[in-house]
């Protein structure tokens, strides 16, 4: 192979070689990475990460977008896995927030995401045999859409979908699904989802905040507890961030909660990223918000190079920076190390870093850490 190649395959890797977040994010090919409000499943040594199209003009909804990588900072574009709905003839709800999981009842892999238009937020189920899809709808093809638990105990009319995530328990592979309602002071809620992973048991229907102003929710576990990581809501503009725990994923969370001065059931940390003026804090222009460094969550995905003991951050932060008048990607991406004090698992912090490694941002929190109550990720 000629040296110049050699050469050109060495610059290539180190274009990719860390995470810099808020800047434009190339795929293998070149490409701006058009992936937005996206969840990640690690499965056999492959992410995928699948994720909402929505390039410029703002906001055509272009279907599902997959990448995947195989050391989180090369993602290589599979193309689109499941398509949109936006033409006149189709029900003109967008795809937002698509989650994927291999489903532990049956093998397939089950895609929620939610359809949002004007007035409605509905849910869409798909699945595939195959991580790399395509998926294809649960039910009607050309509408999928419905509310989540129709006829369920508790709310008749089923529940409108607003954000929405899916997380399974790492011990147990059940599936849970926690989503924002606001209609008719339905609130936020988490249910588990039935064994094939397509539909939600309403037996299991638990209201965890009576407020429906908790979105773009992440669930990850440590230290035998969930953290529910939710941001307030804002549109597209940042805002705070808010950090519960509870022992069960469909536990109190609301118990970890402080209150604020208004009264406000704010979180364990409340916000757990900085506050204006804090360092790290990147205003954008001509956006209200500087919160959370101007990103809203997505996912909490656990660092692959972490060890039980390591002073290596366990998760990343991963988050998109909606900027929809921008002509050359609908937004940009903040991935930054999160980490969880040892000594005190109610104490967790995101840390500003400009460019970082999974195998180079340390804990705040190292110094104090003692050898036998490290951070267990399971
Ligand atoms: C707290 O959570 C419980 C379920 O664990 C729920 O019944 C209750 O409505 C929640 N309260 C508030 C104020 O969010
Ligand atoms: C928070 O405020 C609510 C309403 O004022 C109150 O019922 C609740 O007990 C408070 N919780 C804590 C942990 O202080
Ligand atoms: C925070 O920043 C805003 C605008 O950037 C400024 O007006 C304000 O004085 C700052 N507050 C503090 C406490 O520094
Ligand atoms: C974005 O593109 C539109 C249409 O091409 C143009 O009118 C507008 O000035 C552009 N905006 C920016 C910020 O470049
Ligand atoms: C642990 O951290 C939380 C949140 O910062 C705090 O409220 C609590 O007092 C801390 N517990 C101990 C034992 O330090
Ligand atoms: C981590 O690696 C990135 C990318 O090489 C670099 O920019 C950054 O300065 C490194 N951080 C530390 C603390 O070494
Ligand atoms: C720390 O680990 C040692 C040795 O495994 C054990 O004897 C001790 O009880 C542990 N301390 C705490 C606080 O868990
Ligand atoms: C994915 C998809 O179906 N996109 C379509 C959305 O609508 C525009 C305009 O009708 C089409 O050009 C896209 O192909």
């Amino acid at each position: 192979m000629p040296k110049i190649s050699l050469l050109w395959l060495a610059a290539e890797a180190s274009c990719f070689a860390a995470f810099r977040s808020g800047e434009i994010w190339l795929d293998t090919d070149g490409n701006t990475i058009d992936a937005h409000g996206g969840g990640f499943l690690l499965d056999g040594g492959v992410y995928y990460c699948a994720r909402n199209g929505m390039s410029p003009p703002c906001c055509l909804d272009r279907g599902v977008n997959l990448y995947t990588s195989t050391d989180l900072y090369s993602w290589t574009h599979r193309g689109l896995v499941l398509h949109a709905f936006n033409s006149s003839t189709d029900n003109g709800l967008s795809l937002e927030r698509p989650k994927v999981i291999r489903c532990t009842g049956t093998g397939q892999y089950v895609m929620w995401v939610r359809g949002s238009a004007l007035a409605s937020q509905l849910l869409a189920v798909a699945t595939s045999d195959a991580p790399t899809g395509p998926f294809r709808f649960v039910g009607d093809q050309t509408d999928p859409f419905r509310t989540v638990a129709r006829g369920g105990p508790n709310f008749r009319a089923g529940y409108q979908y607003g954000d929405a995530t899916l997380f399974q328990d790492p011990r147990t592979g059940r599936a849970y699904v926690y989503w924002r309602t606001r209609w008719h002071q339905t609130g936020f809620r988490g249910m588990e989802l039935t064994e094939d992973c397509t539909d939600v048991r309403p037996e299991s229907d638990t209201q965890l905040f009576a407020t429906p102003n908790r979105e773009a929710p992440t669930v990850f576990f440590a230290n035998e507890r969930f953290y529910l990581w939710v941001s307030g809501c804002m549109g597209w503009a940042p805002t705070t961030t808010h950090l519960y725990t509870a022992p069960t994923a469909l536990g109190c969370f609301n118990c970890s909660g402080l209150n604020n001065s208004k009264g406000w059931l704010v979180g364990w940390q409340p916000p757990p990223i900085p506050e204006p003026n804090q360092s790290g804090n990147q205003k954008q222009r001509n956006r209200p918000g500087v919160w959370a460094f101007g990103s809203q969550s997505t996912f909490i995905l656990a660092n692959p190079l972490y060890r039980k003991g390591s002073a290596l951050a366990p998760f990343v932060y991963m988050a998109d920076r909606w900027t929809p008048k921008n002509n050359v990607s609908f937004g940009t991406y903040v991935w930054l190390p999160l980490f969880i004090d040892p000594q005190n698992a109610s104490r967790v912090r995101v840390l500003w870093r400009a460019s970082w490694r999974l195998d180079n941002a340390t804990s705040p929190f190292g110094a104090r850490r003692a050898p036998n109550s490290s951070v267990s990720v399971t």
